[in-house]
């Protein structure tokens, strides 16, 4: 183990000499950060809190000049875009000073959103809109003869998320800064984000994501700002003396919301050594001694979630979680008592979400420092803990809801492991009193039951005993031997103390891990229970789902903690800036933009519904969109597709659960349907583009097996020159937030068709709804919320229900109403009609073999009903004007799924953090 301080002649990293005396003590580097100086107002503010020493043309002039140092002749596009992305840095920064010093002086409650994950993407478009400069950035940029729109394309993605879960996390920010609402992000500056996605030889291949290469105009280093964090070492005398340190050091991005001055902040933790070089490791020949401190910090915050099938990629992925939530706490403790003297005040200035079970060990950190560094006494510090602590489950997958080994806890964070253990030895003598009575209800109840089978049995026997004894001596001999035989036999009184015992397992946060037998876990998504106030889902259904199958006891002792918060997105992002010429047109029709704010106005778009001229301009800009996405699609993969036939997506991440196997299966049918047609009824039939769009991740062998599917199937139908443009299968790479902008405006009709009861919510389909898309989905997640908002008559709707599944899943076995269109696709792949059947084998048993895989996704379950709808879609194409009425209705009835609405929903239910109503912070 390192010792991280050594008394070694050493290069430490720079540090004033106020860090240095603090280091010195062992105590928090913090140091009072930029934002102590306040910065009033400025008399020339404008009303967006933009206070420009440059006009915006002169700002991207002198960006040019001076920072990036290009003259305007040599301004190739990456350059345009980093000029004008530090020149609205700059307008960024001031609004994002004010409201930061605003805050600092009202002193509210802050909501701090703890995640893994924010998928931010880019950010040109949102900050220049926002701020409401679009027009004059617009302008500016004429004179080099580029538009917002294509410099925008010059930004990298900034992915640090896998999927829904950090997407949500950053449209979630767009919502509180807009909503006025003190919140600030805390996460990870991943160095490479989600690998990037390319395609090889017809497979996936994994990228390294280079995402800061050309510099990040939108965050702004703070070395001002750093705490350490420890891990490993030993308690000594109750303490805890970590044997390896690293130094978090924080970097701020400006957040700012849609036309208000307030700009909130995501504040995001790199990782530095204590010791960057070692000169006398380096002096004595020992090269990689020498930066080995610094080796170990960069792998913290290298990679987003490190595959942790290995115990090394365990253990680096709860440091990495463990990184990031204590220096978020430290910081936030830091500013409050800056403020104020007394921890016991801390829940009424701060609040913790967790999203999801990643930051959970902020549960036993806020107690460690609560404890160990601020001296309050384990009640307190729990009361305290209890009421700052929220959690928001994501997910209902067993492999989601993360289980850590004792062994790597108390290797990695003993003193940690020591507070989870009392914490859940209080917990359990909490409940043993419910627990007690449950077992003796339970008793009783079997007790009586069983008092009447052992008389019904008695009475029997004697009467067995009778009719031996008239048969003679042998018979009865026989029939008593029998008699004593079953009475010992008889089920004997359970013994309470042990059942007691055994339910209490069932609510234990430490438990026995039911594979290896042994091995001791800790449910952390027990502890965020057990540990929060409020515990939610994500969208109706799920939160009942995790209320019956995932925390059922949970439920029985704290029934009031669990609610529902319905997800949302951003219409900034996901429609008003991603689909200009759709908000243009809702815009005039409304007679105001105020929906980007108001979601609920959309719903004033219905009677444009049953307007044909409307309906007809509303096609032209489906159109438009799909020419472009037609246009990316030829770039990125050479096919050619045409704009014609309708456009149908599938994107997300490549799961089993969300069954874009089933999709690529009812595929293989639709084109041997299509190949065995007479030209006659081709030309009938309804041409489609289907795009898939989705990351498998690396170490998830069925579903890299399910995008080379995807891309063989591509392969042969979109070359077959007897199907043409009737039906074109892509697999368009590396999708990401930049891909689903232009993807998702394009789309007629999406997919959504997760086995009942697994999606938690989904929230692409309330971006491709808001974009006019219409939906094909199971009754899972958030599409039953869009149903009911829509008019389910207006879905397609297939497949079971969320309440059948553990049935059908039991029947498994027994299954045999194989659709025959099902398996005669099955049999194209196996016979290598699509190439490589060898390879494709291990996919096609996950469905067909008992026991292989088992089909626990319920495909041949739903694949006929799922046919059926797949006809429905075509039938309504064919009416171009219902299904453009459609179309409309989808945008008008789902404002209820705007993220200002969730965001509201959790301000106000769970974190008790209202808007700051100051008077430089009104609206107009
Ligand atoms: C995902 C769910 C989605 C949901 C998002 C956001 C995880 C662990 N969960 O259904 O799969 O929409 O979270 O809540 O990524």
């Amino acid at each position: 183990m390192q010792q991280a301080l050594s008394a070694r002649a050493t290069y430490a990293r720079p540090t004033s000499s106020r860090t240095a005396r603090r280091q010195r003590a062992g105590r928090s580097l913090k140091v009072r950060s930029m934002l102590d100086i306040s910065f009033p107002p400025k008399e020339e503010d404008t009303s967006n809190g933009v206070a420009p020493k440059l006009g915006v043309e002169a700002s991207i002039e002198h960006e040019l000049k001076y920072r990036v140092s290009a003259n305007n002749t040599d301004a190739r596009p990456v350059k345009l875009y980093q000029s004008v992305a530090w020149s609205v840095h700059d307008r960024l920064v001031d609004a994002f000073d004010q409201t930061q010093a605003y805050w600092k002086e009202k002193d509210p409650k802050h909501i701090y959103y703890l995640s893994a994950e924010f998928l931010m993407g880019r950010t040109l478009t949102n900050a220049v809109n926002n701020l409401d400069l679009g027009g004059e950035y617009a302008e500016a940029l004429k004179k080099y003869g580029a538009d917002l729109e294509t410099v925008a394309t010059g930004e990298l993605d900034a992915a640090l998320g896998n999927g829904g879960l950090g997407r949500l996390a950053a449209c979630f920010l767009d919502s509180m800064a807009s909503l006025d609402l003190p919140g600030w992000g805390y996460g990870i500056r991943y160095r490479y984000g989600m690998f990037k996605q390319g395609v090889k030889d017809g497979l996936q291949v994994e990228l390294p994501d280079y995402w800061l290469d050309n510099g990040n105009p939108w965050e702004i280093r703070r070395p001002e700002t750093q705490f350490k964090v420890g891990f490993y070492g030993s308690l000594e005398d109750g303490k805890w003396v970590p044997g390896e340190e690293v130094i978090a050091e924080a970097y701020d991005v400006p957040i700012p919301g849609y036309k208000t001055k307030t700009c909130g902040n995501l504040r995001l933790w790199d990782a530095l050594a204590p010791e960057e070089f070692d000169l006398e490791a380096f002096n004595a020949g020992d090269y990689s001694k020498a930066v080995e401190q610094k080796r170990r910090a960069d792998g913290i915050t290298a990679v987003l979630y490190p595959n942790d099938a290995t115990e090394e990629g365990k253990e680096l992925r709860l440091k990495q979680q463990f990184f990031f939530v204590s220096a978020s706490l430290q910081d936030t403790i830091a500013r409050y008592l800056e403020q104020h003297k007394d921890l016991a005040g801390l829940p009424d200035k701060a609040c913790f979400q967790m999203n999801d079970t990643h930051p959970t060990i902020a549960v036993a950190e806020l107690m460690r420092l609560l404890i160990d560094e601020h001296g309050l006494s384990y009640d307190d510090a729990w009361a305290i803990t209890t009421k700052c602590v929220a959690y928001t489950n994501h997910t209902v997958m067993p492999e989601a809801l993360e289980k850590w080994p004792v062994r790597v806890l108390a290797k990695l964070l003993p003193r940690h492991m020591q507070l989870i253990e009392q914490i859940n030895s209080n917990w359990l003598d909490s409940i043993t009193g419910h627990v007690t009575a449950k077992v003796e209800a339970e008793l009783a109840a079997s007790d009586a039951e069983k008092q009447k089978k052992a008389d019904a049995a008695a009475e029997e026997r004697k009467a067995a005993l009778v009719a031996a004894e008239a048969k003679g001596e042998e018979a009865l001999a026989a029939a008593k031997k029998m008699v004593s035989e079953e009475e010992a036999a008889e089920e004997k009184p359970a013994d309470k103390a042990t059942l007691v015992e055994e339910k209490l397992k069932t609510y234990s946060i430490i438990q026995e891990n039911q594979w290896t037998k042994g091995e001791m876990l800790v449910n952390m998504a027990y502890l965020a229970v057990v540990g929060s106030f409020a515990v939610n889902g994500v969208a109706a259904i799920h939160s009942e789902i995790i209320k019956t199958d995932i925390f059922p006891h949970f439920v029985e002792i704290f029934p009031e903690r669990f609610q529902n918060k319905t997800n949302g997105v951003t219409l900034r992002r996901w429609l008003a800036y991603c689909n200009p010429e759709l908000s243009a047109l809702i815009t005039e029709a409304l007679g105001t933009d105020e929906w980007v704010r108001d979601a609920t106005l959309l719903a004033k778009l219905k009677p444009f519904a049953e307007d044909a001229a409307f309906r007809a301009r509303w096609r032209e800009v489906k159109q438009q969109k799909k020419k472009a996405l037609a246009e990316r699609i030829r770039e990125q993969t050479g096919y050619q597709v045409s704009t014609e036939p309708m456009y149908d997506i599938h994107v997300k991440r490549i799961h089993e659960y969300k069954r874009q196997y089933m999709n690529a299966i009812s595929l293989i049918h639709r084109y041997k349907v299509l190949k065995e047609m007479t030209p006659e009824q081709r030309a009938k039939a309804v041409p489609r583009v289907v795009v898939f769009g989705g990351k498998a991740a690396s170490a998830y062998y069925m579903a890299k097996k399910i995008v080379a599917l995807i891309l063989s199937i591509g392969e042969t139908v979109n070359n077959d020159p007897e199907i043409g443009d009737l039906l074109k299968v892509v697999f368009l790479p590396n999708y990401n937030v930049s891909e689903a902008e232009l993807i998702i405006p394009a789309a007629e009709i999406s997919q959504h068709i997760s086995t009942a009861g697994t999606e938690a919510s989904g929230t692409s389909n309330m971006k491709f709804a808001l974009n006019g898309a219409l939906i094909i989905g199971t009754l899972d997640g958030a599409n039953i919320e869009i149903g009911e908002n829509t008019g389910f008559e207006n879905l397609f709707i297939f497949g079971v229900k969320a309440d059948e599944i553990n049935k059908l899943r039991e029947d498994r076995k027994n299954f045999s109403d194989y659709d025959p269109r099902y398996t005669a696709a099955l049999q194209m792949v196996s016979s290598g009609v699509f190439g490589r059947p060898e390879y494709f084998e291990d996919l096609v048993a996950s469905i067909t073999d008992m026991n292989r895989g088992n089909d626990w996704f319920l495909l041949a379950n739903d694949f006929a009903s799922y046919m059926d709808a797949q006809d429905a879609i075509d039938e309504l194409y064919r009416d171009q004007e219902e299904w453009t009425r459609r179309s409309i209705i989808y945008t008008a009835s789902n404002g209820f799924f705007s993220s200002d609405r969730t965001i509201d929903q959790y301000a106000r239910e769970i974190w008790n953090v209202w808007r700051l109503e100051g008077s430089d912070y009104q609206r107009h």
